[in-house]
């Protein structure tokens, strides 16, 4: 038989599971699918857990994370790849390694610490390795507040701090860095800091009064990879991103006592597949 060869983009990612469907593996796989992109995904724990509240967690062993990227890869390299929950350290270091050896392309880096609910899914073991070995080899790394507190190590109380936080990520080797601000409140905006070593980019959104929507960081970064799968440059996919999510949280729902579920397919198709238009 021939072999195939489409062009179609395909993304990666390489994170936790979500049963209910909000959060990890299964939000990113949506966003892909949203944004026109074929989703791979390797499997790095197995959460049980639903959008209020985490019961158990199972990790995955590093050599059969290692294992589902190689069986991925021998067919088709991806064109993007994103990471989110890692559990372990030698997880993070199996990761690192299979991205230079497989020539997987620089990673969105998602550095999930805590569930939304609480939970660590990822030890503090593993803190090290991901400061040392992954975010080093970073497209993009994509922290919350507290999850930039911790890879800078300053206490971030605004936008001044939010900077230095910003510049200590950039230092550790990314590429690139977006804290994203949904604590940096502004009043009535929520502004996220976009650094890449020379800039820094406020972008400022409106603050939804919506609660603490469940998922809505996997979401962010696995549009980043979807958007860079299909060719956009950086700052356009993290702009173009962001809009995706806040549509998402726009037509956000809820089911029982849960958080707030994003609606991956609430941009219009128009606006999710047309690559934006570059600022000047
Ligand atoms: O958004 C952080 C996160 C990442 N990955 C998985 C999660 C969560 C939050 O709950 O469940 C699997």
């Amino acid at each position: 038989m021939k072999g195939g060869n489409s062009r179609r983009p395909v993304a990666l990612t390489v994170a936790g599971s979500d049963p209910g469907g909000g959060a990890g593996i299964q939000a990113d796989l949506k966003t892909f699918a949203a944004l026109g992109v074929y989703g791979y995904s390797a499997l790095t724990e197995v959460i049980a857990q639903n959008s209020a509240r985490v019961w158990s967690v199972a990790a995955v062993a590093p050599s059969m994370v290692r294992a589902q990227l190689e069986a991925v890869v021998a067919e088709r390299k991806p064109d993007a790849l994103k990471t989110g929950a890692l559990g372990a350290a030698g997880v993070v270091k199996a990761l690192a390694r299979a991205i230079g050896e497989l020539g997987l392309p620089a990673p969105v880096v998602d550095p999930v610490m805590l569930s939304s609910s609480g939970t660590r899914l990822l030890e503090r073991r593993a803190e090290k390795a991901l400061r040392e070995e992954l975010i080093p080899l970073a497209r993009l790394v994509t922290p919350n507040v507290p999850e930039a507190e911790a890879l800078s190590g300053i206490r971030i109380a605004g936008l001044g701090e939010a900077r230095e936080a910003a510049a200590r990520i950039v230092g550790l080797g990314a590429r690139a860095v977006v804290i994203k601000g949904g604590h940096l409140a502004h009043d009535s905006r929520a502004i996220d800091l976009f650094h890449d070593g020379r800039r820094f980019i406020e972008l400022a959104a409106p603050r939804l009064k919506i609660g603490d929507a469940h998922g809505t960081g996997c979401a962010f970064s696995a549009a980043v990879a979807a958007y860079l799968a299909r060719g956009m440059e950086l700052e356009t996919a993290v702009r173009s991103a962001k809009r995706f999510v806040l549509a998402a949280l726009k037509r956000s729902f809820r089911f029982g006592r849960g958080r707030p579920l994003l609606d991956h397919f609430a941009l219009p198709a128009g606006q999710r597949l047309s690559p934006v238009p570059r600022r000047r």
